[in-house]
């Protein structure tokens, strides 16, 4: 895969795809796990059997290898959680518990923030090398919450609640330059490294976790939605936008001074904010839906503005452009999700047509210019129809781009978001509606 190197180039992971399983520690099939409870929803039923099959016979986890501590917690644990709780098939289970174990010990680390990369044989983990002064990511330890909360509740060990417990606290404890999260945090003292902040790639699912934990524990962790009303409000009044041409988006944040860019992985944050609007108080509530739509907008008219009716991997709104890529470097779309998650959410909570006509002209796009003869490949640039794939199908097409697109099309009844709550990689996790005390929280 041609791409360049650094943070954030895709998902969280530099230089790096799970295909290439280098970043899965050696583990296989991304692929088929990420894409078991899509085929089941979508009733596919032989390819789920087949994939199942895979699991039970072929999936590995004796393995060594670097491995991405939330490459294979969202993707692998969080997508055999999901065929369990869809399914009760056994064998899920069994494994999100085997894997969940063999990630523990990146957390032996002074404050119990875990470290981002990790020997699933040996145990031993450490820091990215890219990231700053060996900082741990605020997107990646900060999105492990629902999945442990499960592994806990499934195992009846308490262990994996206590570490993402743990985070809690850490976060809790160290103070927010202006209210807002930055992206690197020391494992060792607890403070933070540099002062950049972003809500698309190295911060993102951190604030969908913490909305998300609300709803999962079907609104008693009363700390998870102090903590996203804050970062949001923090957000809101620090980073949020809006262009000469009436666009809203949301700014990056360099120790205090703008970055008037959105990367893809941003727009998850209409369906978020959308999501958590529901949650606002009753005078909040349309302000943020109205958030919610306008961003969702702008990340529609970066596929718009594109030849190809798809999105570049950054936008920018300086030097007279607006939701479109500047730099050569950012006009690849890899299949991503977080455009057609949003129009999901949105969907949903509104009913309004619109977002049904968005996601099928992504549909067409996908079809016309990234279906090829062994799957769908993402592309080099948007801004040209000549074709120019980059070989690569990522294991979240089929986990999510796929799934949001099939759910936006469903009834509201097909994984209903009162019951479901969707990790960060689009793997459904029930809601505790139980009374049971303690769990889930
Ligand atoms: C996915 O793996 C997840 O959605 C993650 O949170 C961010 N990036 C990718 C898809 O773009």
């Amino acid at each position: 895969m041609e791409l360049s190197c650094g943070p954030g180039v895709w998902g969280h992971l530099p230089c790096a795809s799970l295909q290439d399983s280098s970043a899965s520690g050696g583990l296989r099939g991304a692929t088929v796990v990420d894409a078991l409870d899509t085929l089941y929803i979508m009733e596919l039923e032989e390819e789920f059997q087949e994939a199942k099959k895979w699991v039970e016979e072929s999936f590995d986890l004796n393995v060594n290898g670097e491995a991405s501590l939330f490459e294979v917690n969202i993707r692998y644990v969080g997508g055999l959680l999901a065929a369990y709780y869809l399914t009760g098939e056994e064998v899920f289970r069994r494994k999100a518990l085997e894997l969940g174990e063999k990630l523990l010990p990146a957390f032996n680390t002074p404050t119990g923030i875990p470290r981002g990369v990790i020997n699933l044989g040996s145990g031993m983990s450490w820091s990215w090398g890219w990231a700053s002064a060996g900082s741990s990511i605020l997107a990646e330890f900060g999105t492990l919450h629902l999945e442990f909360l499960h592994l806990s509740e499934l195992s009846g060990n308490p262990v994996f609640a206590e570490k993402v417990m743990n985070i809690r606290r850490v976060l809790n404890r160290v103070e927010k330059p202006q209210g807002l999260y930055p992206n690197f945090l020391s494992p060792v003292t607890g403070n933070w490294v540099q002062h950049h902040v972003s809500i698309g790639g190295l911060g993102d699912s951190f604030y969908e976790y913490l909305i998300k934990s609300w709803l999962m524990s079907d609104r008693k962790d009363s700390e998870a939605k102090r903590m996203y009303d804050e970062a949001l409000e923090a957000i809101e009044k620090h980073l949020v936008k809006k262009s000469a041409g009436g666009l809203t988006y949301i700014a990056e944040w360099r120790g205090g001074i703008l970055d008037h860019k959105m990367g893809h992985l941003a727009c998850f944050s209409g369906g978020m904010i959308a999501l958590g609007a529901e949650q606002a108080a009753a005078e909040r509530r349309q302000h943020y839906m109205s958030l919610a739509a306008e961003i969702t907008h702008t990340c529609h008219e970066s596929y718009a503005r594109s030849d190809t009716k798809l999105g570049p991997e950054a936008f920018r709104f300086d030097a007279g452009s607006e939701a479109m890529a500047t730099r050569l470097s950012e006009r690849y779309y890899i299949l991503r999700p977080e455009v057609v998650e949003s129009y999901m959410y949105l969907w949903r909570l509104t009913h309004e047509p619109k977002y049904r006509q968005w996601g099928w002209e992504v549909v067409k796009a996908l079809e016309k210019h990234c279906r090829v003869e062994a799957g769908f490949s993402g592309i080099r640039d948007v801004y040209t129809t000549t074709p120019s794939h980059d070989n690569m199908q990522q294991s979240f097409f089929l986990a999510e781009t796929l799934k949001y697109l099939y759910l936006l099309f469903s009834e509201d009844d097909v994984l209903s978001l009162h019951d479901w709550v969707f990790n960060t990689e689009a793997h459904p996790l029930p809601v505790n509606h139980t009374d049971s005390k303690g769990s889930l929280q």
